[in-house]
């Protein structure tokens, strides 16, 4: 087993949740220490060490650091896209505040590695919207994009001034079964499962030809992995890396769904979050991930609905 301690912010969130179980498996689960504002998620409740910690909070996570023996951070804490809009300076504030913390501590802890998300809400209108390449031009219209792509930045220059070892990845939108999304624009990509197993119909908030890079969850959780135990010298980028699986819109999910559940039906609202959608790329170039350290998605868009209705179905009816 792998000699490290691991600390995670965030804990409870669609990312947190599946993160804590595989690095567990990993790391062994005394070496995963995962932390979050909230009592512990179902999933983690009772299965290893748990602090409630928020992660605006410098001085409760030092003394764990201290605690622990704290060797590497994964910082997961954040407001999303969505709930960033409704609260723009708290999200800043929660988003940035949090990073130079961890930041500071990693360089003042002599931490090994910390883990820090991007998201593909870096990118804004005036990026290209298909193939959307690792450089490329970058002004965001959400607030949580321009945190993301300001937290990109300080984590490059931590890198260069101070010698951390920060690594990123530009999310997609993530679709899980074990563990909810929240306050995302891509969040309505889990719903439709949830709503098509239990009422066969789905209300969607962006419009039917609204185009998004998506990810399931397996193998996001995997690349993040793949990408913090990639060596060193295979790290070209300090900025995010690109990561790209399937893109598709509410109407091709619908489709998807309906070679499952064949009287499903779906019908479209778009709300203020149709114009947070309309403002990101459609797909994603991830040639420097691929290149860089192997990068490989496994699931498209009908494996991962097979997988995403049959555990689902298993959680809702219970055997
Ligand atoms: C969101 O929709 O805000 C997130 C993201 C793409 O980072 N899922």
């Amino acid at each position: 087993m792998k000699k490290e301690k691991i600390l995670i912010m965030g804990a409870g969130g669609q990312i947190g949740v599946e993160l804590a179980m595989a690095l567990r498996k990993l790391y062994g689960t005394d070496n995963v220490i995962a932390t979050d504002i909230r009592e512990a998620h179902p999933l983690l409740d009772g299965a290893g060490p748990y602090y409630i910690l928020d992660a605006m909070d410098a001085n409760s996570t030092l003394d764990i650091i201290k605690k622990e023996g704290i060797t590497q951070i994964y910082l997961l804490a954040a407001l999303l896209s969505a709930t960033g809009e409704k609260n723009p300076k708290g999200a800043w504030d929660i988003n940035m505040r949090s990073l130079l913390q961890v930041l500071d501590l990693g360089v003042e802890q002599k931490l090994t590695k910390i883990y820090w998300p991007s998201s593909i809400a870096v990118f804004g209108p005036t990026t290209p919207k298909s193939q959307t390449p690792q450089k490329t031009v970058v002004e965001p219209r959400t607030v949580y994009g321009v945190s993301k792509y300001a937290g990109e930045l300080w984590c490059q220059y931590y890198n260069q001034r101070w010698g951390l070892d920060v690594r990123s990845i530009r999310y997609p939108g993530l679709i899980s079964w074990k563990s909810e999304p929240g306050g995302g624009t891509t969040d309505y990509a889990v719903d439709i499962y949830h709503k098509a197993l239990e009422e066969g119909k789905y209300t969607c908030f962006l419009s039917e030809d609204t185009y998004l890079p998506m990810m399931y969850m397996d193998d996001a959780i995997r690349g993040t992995i793949e990408l913090m135990e990639a060596p060193v010298e295979m790290m070209k980028s300090r900025m995010a890396y690109n990561l790209s699986a399937m893109s598709f819109s509410p109407k091709e999910i619908a489709a998807s769904i309906q070679k499952h559940i064949p009287d499903f039906t779906i019908d479209y609202a778009p709300d203020f979050r149709q114009a947070i959608a309309d403002g990101w790329p459609q797909s994603i170039d991830d040639t420097a991930a691929r290149e860089d350290w192997g990068w490989k998605h496994e699931y498209d868009l009908d494996k991962m609905t097979a997988d995403m209705l049959k555990h689902l179905k298993e959680k809702k009816q219970p055997v």
